[in-house]
């Protein structure tokens, strides 16, 4: 079958790995539909259509029960169509916005009781245009009272340029996609021993165990990531949150199969206790407090 890389997989097999009841797919996103909730001007990228019953209806089929959408560049600053998605799933969804300093108290009032419970900061080029920091600084400060947490998207090369911010937030922090490091330099290489350094020193700093169809030079079943994400759950059970990444945008390989996205789990998360802080008890203590 030929896939086209743009769409979402169209048929993605039923998971030999059954999640445990309860679990949270903490990293996903809607695309539209853009006749209803049109792209932003300024993206880097125009998706297909990703809506939310599409969503909904994969997280059925792969045995979830909960979303984390995260607000994705394509949409900029609207965040209509991803707090709709939350308004439809009620208590099983939560989002993760991307706001600009302006927004009023009533704006984000509204998002928080929709589901936001986070912002994302996004430092890919490829993403989004460069924002000074202190643009992140008045965002942080009109966050923090509402109890928020901050979610961050970079490449392991910027690390470093990017370590004293990281310092100064005052939220937990959530690193999207393992910290996006180059596989193929190893578990040893001072590029991943940098990203263990930074969860090392602040234990407000989270990972997500999510992204092996972007990391994986060799392809799927991505076995080339499996020691990185083991890596993570392993040193820091309490502090790891796993995420489709449904639709996967911008992939330049494969259409990732969401249900052996999922089968990557057992492999990085080896016991009952381990696949239960990642897909239930982090999740739940960052996003359901109130069930946690
Ligand atoms: C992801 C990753 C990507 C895209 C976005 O906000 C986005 O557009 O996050 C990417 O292209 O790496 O998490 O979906």
């Amino acid at each position: 079958m030929q896939l086209d890389l743009d769409r979402y997989h169209p048929a993605p097999r039923k998971p030999s790995f059954v999640a445990p009841t309860g679990a949270v797919d903490a990293h996903c996103h809607v695309f539209g539909p853009g006749d209803v909730f049109p792209y932003s001007a300024t993206r880097k990228y125009t998706p297909r259509d990703a809506p939310k019953d599409a969503l909904f209806a994969l997280r059925d089929h792969l045995g979830f029960a909960r979303n984390v959408i995260v607000q994705a560049s394509c949409h900029g600053i609207d965040n209509a169509a991803m707090v709709d998605a939350l308004v439809a799933a009620g208590a099983r969804a939560r989002g993760i916005a991307v706001i600009d300093a302006a927004i009023s108290s009533d704006e984000l009032a509204a998002m928080h009781a929709a589901g936001v419970r986070g912002v994302r900061f996004n430092f890919l080029k490829r993403l989004v245009d460069a924002t000074p920091r202190a643009h992140y600084e008045r965002i942080v400060e009109k966050i923090v009272p509402l109890g928020w947490h901050i979610v961050i998207y970079f490449e392991a090369p910027e690390l470093d340029g990017l370590a004293p911010f990281i310092a100064s937030l005052p939220t937990t922090v959530v690193v999207d996609h393992m910290g996006r490091p180059d596989v193929e330099l190893g578990l040893d290489h001072p590029q991943w021993r940098r990203f263990l350094a930074l969860m090392d020193a602040q234990p407000n700093v989270w990972v997500k165990a999510s992204g092996p169809e972007r990391l994986s030079p060799s392809g799927p079943p991505y076995d080339d990531v499996v020691p990185f994400g083991r890596d993570l759950v392993e040193r820091y059970p309490d502090r790891v949150l796993w995420g489709t990444d449904w639709p996967h945008p911008n992939m330049e390989t494969h259409v990732p199969d969401d249900g052996q996205l999922v089968e990557f789990i057992p492999r990085i998360a080896t016991t009952p206790l381990l696949q239960r802080k990642l897909l239930i008890d982090n999740p739940l203590r960052l996003y359901w407090p109130e069930e946690a």
